[in-house]
């Protein structure tokens, strides 16, 4: 998979995908990832990206066309292989689910959004989604793209070298992980539980189902309810 990256940050990106599962995998040629600064398709001696909104308010709002200019240079001739998103505090919730229907294109083109937002006509007429990471206030669109890449990436095959390893796991089957231990069995008093220690394989089993229930009732009751 290519991933295209529209920011006006380009630099944000050296860090994220420098490191684990995605550099191996674009290393290994799983996937691309291409970051290009907006400001690329700015016509004035400013580079101005931004613009006031009208009817008034505060800040800033990403202008329409410098991102219209570059999604079209991305993608000349876009067919339904190629998926735009606007990255948006408004935007629908990105879930392990919406990650998985975006493993079936073959490129996608991230805008991130920086300012008080983005025209809306982006939305409108030329993203294909608009998403959002979660309820809470970020700066920008940039985070929220890495972590879009990162999910995203983790799931394509060869990736993880492991095929089923991306399958079973918290939030496909509506549990979180159960809890886990390592060496040593006892750390300050601390003691591993005493059926994880044993080779009973069945009672392990029945062990971490019910330890893995009580955890998600815990912490996460919305995923029970
Ligand atoms: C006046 C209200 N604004 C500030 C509280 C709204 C607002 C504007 C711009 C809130 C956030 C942002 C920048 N956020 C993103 O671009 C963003 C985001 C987020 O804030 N939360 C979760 N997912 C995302 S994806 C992009």
């Amino acid at each position: 998979m290519k991933f295209h990256l529209v920011t006006i940050f380009p630099d944000f990106f050296d860090g994220p995908f420098r490191h684990g599962v995605v550099a191996r995998a674009a290393q290994a040629g799983a996937l691309a990832i291409q970051t290009y600064d907006l400001r690329t398709w700015t016509h004035d001696i400013h580079k101005t990206v931004d613009d006031r909104p009208f009817g008034g308010g505060e800040g800033m709002l990403m202008k329409c066309a410098p991102i219209f200019d570059a999604v079209e240079t991305i993608f000349p001739a876009k067919t339904a292989q190629q998926r735009v998103i606007l990255t948006s505090a408004q935007g629908r919730k990105f879930t392990q689910q919406v990650a998985r229907d975006l493993t079936q294109y073959d490129e996608l083109l991230i805008l991130c959004g920086r300012y008080e937002g983005v025209d809306e006509r982006v939305a409108e007429h030329l993203a294909d989604d608009e998403l959002s990471i979660g309820d809470y206030v970020l700066s920008g669109g940039e985070l929220a793209a890495a972590i879009i890449v990162d999910s995203v990436a983790r799931l394509l095959p060869g990736v993880l070298g492991n095929s089923d390893s991306a399958l079973n796991e918290s939030f496909e089957d509506g549990l979180l992980d159960c809890p886990q231990w390592t060496r040593p069995a006892d750390f300050r008093g601390w003691k591993v539980p005493e059926t994880l220690l044993g080779g009973n394989h069945a009672e392990i089993r029945k062990w971490r189902l019910q330890a893995a229930r009580e955890k998600t009732a815990r912490l996460r009751p919305d995923l029970l309810a």
